[in-house]
């Protein structure tokens, strides 16, 4: 589907003319575009996104939470001297003053943010360093909401990272089997079931209270956060969709989901796919350097762990959806779900024998 950008920008405060607007990025989400324009002979650029509406069914309170992180976060960053427009998403708004723009020709949801200049979006861990960074970069995130109310956030997804849930719903996709795929992949539905035992530990413990609910990103893999492209040093947190209440583990384990390996999310080849501990180690570093004694024993203790749940439940997710149909995640290619739920259990495999490994390495930060 194409879309008319010429009308759609008008309706932000932006006052260049339209060059060009393409698709952007890899997020398996919402539909990015980077809108460049001409603003009396200068090129700015613009970040134009169409909001998922599927997933995300109150785009009104969606945006609200959105509005609230970003000005909440601009407002520490100007007082203590950086840059609010590189440091933190910036959203432009609309002309009346809304946060998003509902176009209803295409029955489409537009916002737009400030481009982050001279800054990268890495797919992959291309050096450890990038990650040290990533690291501090969400550790730091964590930092600046520390003293949010996180009362004000809206559960854009409910039970996102409740893992409990998570099987409930996989359990539900392979009774149906919509697609008849269940068949095939035995060995794969074997794998979620026989470590169901996982799926209670963290909610349980938030529950109790044992473990302190806070301010959480929820998606913080490494294309999530953008680096300084000359000096690799952290810029800013994007991709605020999912910023609601949780803990900390799911922040942690989800960055080391994503970026302990070398290899795609979506790798074909398994045995490119492995566990590297040395990165964890740097993004151990990082992490615990950045959010420093505001980590709780309990919180702590359960880094590691969180690491193999994040990684267990987003493979859950993935061969669901393979299940379902391929309804969620945006895929290229027919098995790119299950390839990615393969690549998800692989890592499980590894990181449950390097787990006390693990454990030595977030003790000795
Ligand atoms: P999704 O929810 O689909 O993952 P994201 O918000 O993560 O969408 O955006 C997808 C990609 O677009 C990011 O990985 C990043 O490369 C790029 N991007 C998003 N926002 C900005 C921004 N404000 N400045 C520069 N690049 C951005
Ligand atoms: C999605 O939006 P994106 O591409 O940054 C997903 C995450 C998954 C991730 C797997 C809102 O992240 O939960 O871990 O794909 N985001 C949402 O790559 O479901
Ligand atoms: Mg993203």
């Amino acid at each position: 589907m194409t879309y008319d950008f010429n009308k759609i920008i008008k309706n932000f405060k932006i006052s260049g003319k339209l060059i060009s607007c393409e698709r952007y990025g890899e997020g398996h989400i919402n539909e990015t575009y980077l809108a460049i324009t001409d603003e009396n002979g200068k090129r700015v650029d613009y970040i134009i996104q169409k909001i998922n509406n599927k997933l995300f069914k109150d785009v009104e309170r969606l945006m609200e939470n959105i509005r609230l992180v970003t000005e909440y976060n601009r407002e520490k960053i100007k007082a203590r001297g950086g840059n609010p427009d590189r440091e933190s998403l910036t959203l432009v708004y609309t002309n009346d003053g809304k946060a998003y723009y509902y176009d209803q020709e295409s029955d489409g949801y537009f916002r737009a943010y400030v481009f982050i200049t001279d800054a990268i979006a890495y797919q992959k861990v291309e050096k450890p360093e990038h990650f040290y960074q990533s690291a501090v970069a969400f550790g730091n995130f964590a930092n600046l909401l520390a003293e949010f109310d996180a009362t004000k956030l809206y559960e854009s997804i409910p039970d996102f990272h409740n893992t409990e849930k998570r099987m409930r719903d996989f359990k539900a996709s392979l009774k149906a089997d919509k697609m008849g795929r269940a068949k095939d992949v035995q060995k794969e539905i074997d794998f979620v079931l026989s470590r169901e035992k996982y799926c209670g530990r963290i909610v349980n413990l938030l529950k109790s209270g044992e473990m302190p609910t806070k301010v959480t990103h929820n998606d913080t893999k490494l294309n999530n956060v953008m680096l300084d492209a000359v000096t690799g040093e952290p810029v800013a947190v994007i991709d605020l969709d999912t910023i609601m209440q949780g803990s900390i583990c799911y922040d942690f384990g989800d960055s080391i989901r994503f970026g302990c390996n070398h290899a795609d999310e979506g790798e074909q080849d398994l045995s490119k796919v492995n566990f590297d501990i040395e990165l964890f180690d740097q993004y151990a570093k990082g992490y615990l350097s950045a959010v420093g004694e505001s980590a709780t024993k309990v919180e702590r203790d359960n880094l590691a762990f969180g690491s193999i749940l994040m990684t267990y439940e987003c493979g859950m997710r993935f061969l669901a959806d393979y299940l379902d149909g391929d309804v969620y995640f945006r895929i290229k290619r027919e098995s790119h779900n299950l390839d990615r739920c393969r690549t998800q259990f692989k890592l499980v495999e590894d990181m449950e024998k390097a787990l006390p490994e693990m454990e030595k390495i977030i003790a000795k930060y």
